[in-house]
């Protein structure tokens, strides 16, 4: 039954709920995984080399069974917090511009959170024992996962699919991924403190961390199969958004015509899927599109650096080592970390 020194620790019980409405397979299967206390559930568990959620682990198992990529699928892969909603805003807007022009006053970006219209496998498609058919989604469809790419289905690695990976800077990633979950843990449970969630993300424990395991694993496809994973990083798109979603057009196959660029398409583009324009929509005010997730938490400052007003200068080394040992060597750095030198 998992980690003794964990269960015996007489803080943490393990709410009922969580577990609540999972398979059978998937009970049998955590009860013998190594288990650490978890950031918005009791525990995460370590499931196929990474740390998650046991309702997420079911989903996950249900997705490695059904899921059957086309070859016109794109898949946007990220641990969380790293850029999700941006990534999925524009490749929607990029993908469907022919279909609804950018500046039409009913863009569907305008009414609806991007999670709701690029789905994600774990949390939508999958989750609650579901197996939808996906073969009546007009191509191309759009997806979304936060698994690590050794534990996508074999038909996404084998399929002429196409994955793009957003990747952040580690300490931005770590302080908004402590600030969402205390969002969330708000109604249920005290936040947990800031040094606390520091020494779990530095361990690696955290949904679908390490994150050098993540990025690393998508980093290398991308190296090795260039027009299978396209990695963009986060500070980079921040930097010039506009080559970023040229870039991305052209790795979708869909690159923008010399007609479009004089039109300013891509400009449009850059500013219906900004961060201040999304923030300040109706939807994104008020709305949930995922179960228990408000829309507005996913819109909190939207910068890069914002870590330097949280953490100490010595765990900012901490983190910025633990960086260098596990991706400097192959050739992942992230130019935010200059400031440390
Ligand atoms: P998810 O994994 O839960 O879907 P995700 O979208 O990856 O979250 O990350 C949220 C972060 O992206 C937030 O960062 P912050 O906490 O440092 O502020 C959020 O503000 C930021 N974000 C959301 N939408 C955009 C956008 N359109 N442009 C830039 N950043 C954005």
């Amino acid at each position: 039954m998992g980690s003794p020194q964990i269960t015996e620790n007489p803080t943490i019980a393990v709410d009922e709920d969580e577990e609540n409405g999972i398979s059978v397979e998937c009970k049998e299967l955590i009860h013998g995984c190594r288990k650490e206390k978890g950031w918005r559930t009791s525990f995460l568990y370590e499931f196929q080399g990474f740390w998650c959620q046991p309702k997420e682990i079911d989903a996950i198992l249900s997705f490695q069974k059904h899921y059957l990529a086309r070859d016109s699928d794109v898949i946007l892969a990220t641990i969380p917090k790293s850029g999700t909603t941006w990534i999925k805003s524009l490749t929607f807007a990029i993908m469907n511009r022919n279909n609804v022009p950018v500046s039409d006053g009913n863009h569907p970006l305008l009414a609806s959170n991007p999670h709701d219209l690029v789905p994600f496998f774990e949390y939508k498609l999958y989750a609650n024992n579901q197996n939808p058919n996906l073969s009546i989604l007009p191509k191309p469809r759009i997806f979304a996962t936060h698994i690590p790419f050794g534990s996508l289905s074999e038909s996404i690695k084998s399929s002429d699919c196409r994955i793009v990976y957003v990747c952040r800077n580690p300490l931005d990633t770590f302080i908004s991924s402590w600030h969402y979950i205390n969002q969330l843990r708000r109604e249920s449970r005290p936040p947990i403190p800031l040094e606390e969630a520091f020494d779990m993300y530095c361990k690696g424990v955290i949904g679908y961390g390490p994150f050098w395991e993540h990025m690393l694993g998508y980093w290398k496809e991308s190296q090795e199969r260039p027009n299978k994973v396209l990695f963009m990083k986060y500070e980079d798109m921040k930097e010039d958004a506009m080559s970023h979603v040229k870039m991305l057009a052209n790795f979708l196959g869909l690159p923008f015509s010399v007609e479009e660029e004089k039109q300013g398409l891509i400009e449009e583009i850059v500013k219906l899927c900004s961060f201040k324009k999304l923030k300040d929509l109706e939807v994104n005010q008020n709305g949930k599109s995922i179960k228990n997730f408000d829309n507005k938490h996913l819109f909190r400052k939207g910068e890069v650096g914002d870590w330097v007003n949280y953490l100490s200068p010595s765990m900012a080394h901490q983190l910025s080592k633990i960086m260098d040992e596990k991706l400097g060597d192959f050739g992942l750095k992230f130019k935010v970390c200059s400031t440390l030198s």
